[in-house]
């Protein structure tokens, strides 16, 4: 019978740890379906941060190192610089990208590093118990926000790809999210063309994928998927808010 469906080979054949429903899983499979249409596993180091993902290192078949909290951009830069003919990629939660790491998320788009992010806005910090993250919504509940956030004391969330795109030395920063089939295909894609960035040696790419936690949402995974489409992306439009390939071409 032919074979229609199958595990990626860069996907590593073992059980993973994450809950059922969790969008890390669905993210770890697009990554993995791209290194290998690309076929650069064996020339890819990934880079995973502190969080739910914190043992992708067992998942993904590629060399990977543990970063510290949020310091993912900033080993992934070290790598690359000194491995120019390495594909490198980082793979971070919100409460690791967007509060402990924002600074070297930020100047690694400043200093225009040619690295891939993937980041997953789950909008808490799944891993620790479900806390207030800053992606968090405006009056969404957490164990640290039992009346939902309040932005008059808690502030208002970050929106990644916007900021990103701000920076000259980003080359792509664009939102995808998994609550869908079409938006799973278009996920993938952004994901690919993030590392052919790399490869075009355009500089940093930036992938936010808005992604579910229904273990620290207290919903089904089924509720989760709703939320991103109802509560999520209202909040967090999907889209490419900067893409200098599409803009050289346009320009020729
Ligand atoms: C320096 C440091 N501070 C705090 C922690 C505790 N910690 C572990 S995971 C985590 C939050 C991770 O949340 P997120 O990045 O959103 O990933 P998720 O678990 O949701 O995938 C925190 C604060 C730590 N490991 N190291
Ligand atoms: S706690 Fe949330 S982010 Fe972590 S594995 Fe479970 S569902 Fe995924």
């Amino acid at each position: 019978m032919a074979v229609v469906f199958d595990r990626p080979q860069a996907l590593l054949d073992v059980p993973t740890h994450f809950c059922p429903g969790c969008g890390h899983g669905i993210v770890h499979r697009l990554v993995c379906e791209v290194l290998d249409e690309m076929g650069v596993l064996g020339e890819t180091i990934g880079v995973v941060p502190v969080g739910c993902s914190v043992m992708s290192y067992n998942y993904f078949g590629c060399d990977v190192i543990e970063a510290p909290h949020g310091r993912a951009p900033a080993v992934a830069t070290g790598v690359k610089r000194t491995n120019p003919d390495k594909v490198v990629f980082t793979y971070q939660g919100d409460g690791d990208l967007a509060a402990i790491g924002t600074a070297e998320t930020v100047h690694s788009g400043t200093r225009g590093e040619n690295i891939v992010i993937i980041f997953i806005n789950n909008t808490t910090y799944g891993m620790t118990g479900g806390q207030m993250a800053p992606t968090t919504l405006p009056g969404q509940v957490t164990q640290t926000t039992p009346f939902g956030r309040n932005t008059d004391t808690a502030g208002f969330p970050i929106r990644m790809c916007e900021l990103m795109s701000t920076l000259s030395g980003v080359a792509l920063a664009q939102r995808v999210a998994i609550d869908s089939v079409p938006h799973i295909r278009e996920a993938k894609k952004a994901i690919r063309k993030a590392f052919e960035n790399q490869k075009a040696k355009r500089g940093l790419s930036i992938v936010e994928v808005l992604s579910t936690c229904p273990t620290n949402w207290g919903l089904s995974p089924e509720a989760s998927m709703k939320f991103v489409q109802e509560k999520m992306i209202p909040y967090y439009p999907l889209g490419v808010y900067k893409d200098k390939a599409a803009e050289e071409e346009a320009a020729k």
